[in-house]
């Protein structure tokens, strides 16, 4: 049997991994390759997993816990889309505010798997202006320290770091921006590309596939690192919406992020990533929100008027649980309500990531 090829991609919460997973994915099928994509996250309804799909990627998730502390299910879930799928690839995308990938998945897989994955130099994704604001500025409360340690860990760890956005990036501000990530990793490679729009995606590819990942273990303090997870406050939910008129879906989406902004704006709580996808029978529009004082963004279109549509909602934000979860709820009742929409919140969970127990940590 020959061995699948297998690409993790790593980075912070919003740094553009599913982007790159979706474009990689179109540029190795022109390649006539196949291809089999993996999430992660702490809990269901994935907005990642749902895009992809849509986008008519081959996916499956791992939920409920990071591949590092689920990597037998990691395993399970690469094995069943091998059996179904037989992709040549297999890329797949950890939780983002993970870290200690190179000893708890990286290792393991090239220790124990060897036979089975060819696993790529482990890739780290970097927002420059997040790298910017994480790095040049001193913490203020151990909070933001610990989440800051948990973002230094993830490019240190990396066989090499990935400047994604290019394409918001001044070219002026590309060196300091590479000099920032040596001085957290130093002799790490880098590159730089735009996800969004393509460019450097097929030169990362060609680095990815002949490549070999070598697992730059790192010292990780595991307090400081669960620190910096519980500071965060997820939350996952699947939501029906309905009308008896046809409703601007657009309109209603636009306005409900714009809402949870400034709701949380309000309580000083800082955004990683809040996310959505809207679906209606016609269409789909995506949004993103990657920091509190951010524009949202949205992709997508779903112009053909309806009277249903379902929501994810996905967010990860610096806040408890249940304020989140209350901020979520009430915003979306409100938007709901200034165009006599219905809502029926099908599925919520909101949660603090448990203190991360790995199976594996190789050092
Ligand atoms: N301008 C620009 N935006 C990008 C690029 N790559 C991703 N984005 C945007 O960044 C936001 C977050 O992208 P995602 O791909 O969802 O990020 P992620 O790393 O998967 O986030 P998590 O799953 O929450 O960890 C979205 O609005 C993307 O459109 C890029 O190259 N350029
Ligand atoms: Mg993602």
């Amino acid at each position: 049997m020959s061995r699948v090829k297998m690409i993790l991609v790593g980075g912070f919460l919003g740094a553009g991994k599913t982007t790159l997973l979706a474009r990689a994915a179109e540029r190795l099928a022109a390649r006539g390759l196949r291809v089999g994509l993996i999430t992660n996250d702490q809990a269901a309804n994935l907005v990642d997993t749902e895009l992809l799909r849509q986008g008519g990627q081959q996916v499956k998730e791992v939920s409920g816990a990071c591949f590092c502390c689920a990597f037998n299910k990691l395993l399970y879930v690469c094995d069943n889309l091998i059996a179904e799928h037989h992709p040549d690839v297999i890329i797949g995308e950890p939780v983002g505010s993970c870290t200690d990938l190179a000893a708890t998945v990286v290792r393991p897989i090239k220790r124990y798997c060897a036979d089975r994955f060819d696993l790529a130099p482990y890739s780290v994704l970097v927002d420059p202006d997040r790298l910017t604001e994480t790095m040049g500025t001193l913490a203020t409360s151990d909070v933001a320290r610990a989440v800051n340690y948990i973002y230094a860990k993830q490019i240190a760890e990396a066989d090499l770091a990935v400047i994604n956005k290019s394409d918001l990036l001044p070219a002026d501000r590309l060196a300091g921006v590479r000099s920032a990530l040596l001085k957290e990793a130093p002799g790490v490679a880098v590159m730089s590309m735009s996800a969004l729009q393509g460019s450097g995606v097929d030169d990362w590819l060609d680095r990815m596939l002949p490549g070999s990942a070598s697992g730059r273990v790192v010292d990780v303090d595991y307090d400081t690192y669960a620190a910096g997870e519980a500071a965060l406050g997820w939350l996952n939910a699947a939501v029906e919406l309905s009308a008896d008129r046809d409703v601007d879906w657009r309109a209603l989406a636009e306005q409900f992020m714009r809402r949870v902004q400034s709701e949380l704006r309000q309580i000083a709580a800082d955004i990683a990533h809040l996310k959505i996808l809207l679906t209606t029978p016609g269409g789909r529009l995506q949004g993103n929100l990657t920091s509190a004082a951010g524009e949202p963004a949205f992709h997508g279109e779903v112009s053909e008027p309806t009277r249903y549509a379902t929501l994810v909602v996905n967010a990860r934000v610096r806040v408890a649980p249940d304020d989140l979860r209350a901020v979520v709820e009430q915003c979306l009742r409100a938007t709901a309500a200034g165009q006599a929409v219905t809502v029926n919140i099908a599925e919520i969970a909101s949660l603090r990531p448990g203190r991360p127990t790995p199976v594996h940590r190789l050092g």
